[in-house]
């Protein structure tokens, strides 16, 4: 069945927890809360990637995460610290982390692959195309499966020859990251060549704002729980398009959503719950 990665952002500014979560001991309450209902992997994050976002100081980033990365996996959850620094990256592993994600895909920092490669930790590949700052003028494809596709297989090779073996490395199309509204339609009807690539997938859809441009005229009218229903929607169509795992913030309306679609699914997508 589809793994949950739900989202634990230990920052003042991101977007989708409106800094509730700041301080270590409500960020490591939220994740236990997020793993009672149903997360298989905790994503610990200190920077804020949204649109014009300012980056932080790996110093900062690491004080904010690392006391959260340590309780999460001393109370036995697979954690994967989201940075896209190699320093952070590299102190998470040691306090506990078992996944780098790096949304850059490995391409922020030059140290992050050869960090990874010696670190015993597997590594989410996400595409990209430039800082949060810039993002958008990056937004120009002739195919945008096909090329993110190329894309990331290009920072498969390049991981590679860093010397992480590709059974560690897991893809993402990077929902929402150079990609206007409707790139990211296009980039989720082609989920399944992102499947063939042959490595697990990750996919990212969580409260969005290509999901709340699809819901109302005004972004702004979508609430946040329409947006998270949004999310179990596209979360399980992901999970039907073969995807290895799903990153969300609502990890109760995913799970529901995975079990019914793994019911309809059958026997191999069925998560074995009797009722
Ligand atoms: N999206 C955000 C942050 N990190 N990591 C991966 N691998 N995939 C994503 O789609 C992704 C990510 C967006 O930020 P948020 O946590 O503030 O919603």
């Amino acid at each position: 069945m589809t793994l949950i990665m739900g989202v634990v952002n230990v920052t003042p500014d991101s977007f989708s927890d409106g800094g509730r979560y700041v301080d270590a001991d409500a960020a490591v309450a939220h994740g236990l809360q997020l793993r009672a209902q149903g997360a298989d992997i905790l994503d610990v994050g200190g920077e804020s990637t949204r649109p014009g976002a300012e980056r932080v100081s790996p110093e900062v980033e690491q004080e904010r995460v690392l006391p959260v990365v340590r309780a999460l996996a001393e109370a036995g959850v697979v954690v994967s610290i989201d940075t896209m620094n190699a320093s952070t990256a590299a102190a998470a592993v040691e306090a506990g982390a078992r996944i780098v994600n790096d949304v850059s895909g490995g391409m922020a920092d030059p140290a992050m692959l050869a960090t990874v490669a010696s670190a015993a930790a597997d590594v989410v590949l996400q595409h990209w195309r430039g800082h949060s700052a810039d993002m958008y003028a990056s937004a120009v494809y002739d195919d945008v499966v096909a090329d993110v596709v190329g894309e990331l297989a290009a920072r498969i090779e390049a991981a590679a020859a860093a010397g992480i073996d590709p059974s560690r490395v897991i893809v993402d199309p990077g929902i929402g990251f150079g990609k206007r509204g409707e790139q990211n339609w296009e980039t989720l009807r082609g989920l399944d060549r992102f499947v063939e690539m042959g490595q697990r997938v990750l996919i990212g859809t969580s409260r969005k704002r290509f999901l709340a441009e699809a819901l109302a005229e005004d972004p702004a009218d979508a609430s946040e729980a329409r947006r998270d229903l949004a999310t179990a929607v596209t979360s399980a169509l992901a999970a039907q398009a073969g995807v290895w795992a799903v990153r969300v913030h609502d990890v109760a309306a995913t799970r529901d959503a995975l079990v019914v679609a793994g019911r309809w699914a059958g026997a191999d997508g069925s998560d074995g719950r009797e009722g």
